[in-house]
């Protein structure tokens, strides 16, 4: 180590830190399988988190590692320790660093979510302050549509009930209603949310989309499934004694096996 430059080891250390938080950042698989065009703006946004954790742990672990290793009391050594006054310089460094993270990752934040569809009902709804006093009401709030969207009407539209402890689904103009949620894959789905007691969440975490059902507070939650196959619905507001067991599922189906669900239902009902 004496031959070594400090300078060098640092750098060196710097590369391979960054080198490997990058790969953990995309090697996780800490989240499930992605199935909707929302999942892959949430899990970027997660694994650049994740990066950063793990560089901030490799450099908080490494210094503590070495700190113990290199400055550790040596036999027969009972002096005192040094004493430290600090270092300003250093104090600057880390208030800025985080500082610059937390900011940047704010932003990121934003973005992801407006790519979402959350601004949806704040840009159609932000207007004067007691026309937003008199809307909030009626108006529903959560997730609407994505940029890319704006201003068409989405394919599907699914009222959605939670209520102690189900979930109900009613398909408005097909008369149709089940305790299960049916969705064709890649199209633009709309879901109406609202709860008939205490407050629900309907999370389902393929599509990484969760939205509160509040009482008297509709809200909306609109997606687009990319994978068919049959996802958990869960209950992510602890409702009562039995929220464990607010659970259903949503299959998403290719387009004519969805007609075909369709049809049976409509006839069954
Ligand atoms: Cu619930």
């Amino acid at each position: 180590m004496k031959q070594i430059p400090v300078g060098i080891v640092t750098l060196i250390a710097g590369i391979l830190i960054t080198l490997i938080s990058l790969w953990v950042g995309q090697n996780n698989h800490l989240l499930p399988e992605q199935a909707s065009l929302q999942a892959p703006l949430v899990d970027n946004f997660f694994n650049v988190m994740v990066a950063i954790g793990t560089a901030l742990f490799l450099v908080v672990q490494g210094a503590i590692l070495i700190a113990v290793i290199k400055f550790r009391r040596r036999r027969g050594d009972n002096s005192d320790g040094e004493p430290m006054e600090g270092s300003f310089p250093l104090e600057i460094l880390w208030t800025i660093i985080p500082g610059i993270i937390v900011i940047g990752l704010g932003i990121y934040s934003v973005d992801v979510y407006t790519e979402m569809g959350g601004m949806d009902a704040i840009s159609h709804h932000g207007m004067s302050h007691e026309s937003m006093m008199t809307e909030t009401k009626s108006n529903p709030i959560g997730i609407g549509s994505t940029p890319v969207n704006e201003g068409k009407p989405p394919a599907l539209v699914v009222n959605v009930t939670g209520m102690q402890y189900a979930w109900l689904f009613n398909y408005p103009d097909k008369n149709v209603d089940t305790g299960e949620l049916h969705v064709p894959v890649d199209q633009d789905v709309l879901l109406n949310i609202s709860a008939n007691d205490v407050i629900h969440s309907f999370w389902v975490p393929q599509f990484r989309l969760k939205q509160d059902a509040i009482p008297g507070q509709a809200t909306q939650l609109r997606f687009t499934a990319t994978k068919t196959g049959t996802y958990p619905i869960v209950c992510a507001e602890l409702c009562g004694g039995y929220h464990g067991s607010m659970r259903s599922s949503v299959v998403v189906h290719t387009p004519e096996e969805y007609d075909r669900w369709l049809a049976e239902n409509q006839v069954s009902q």
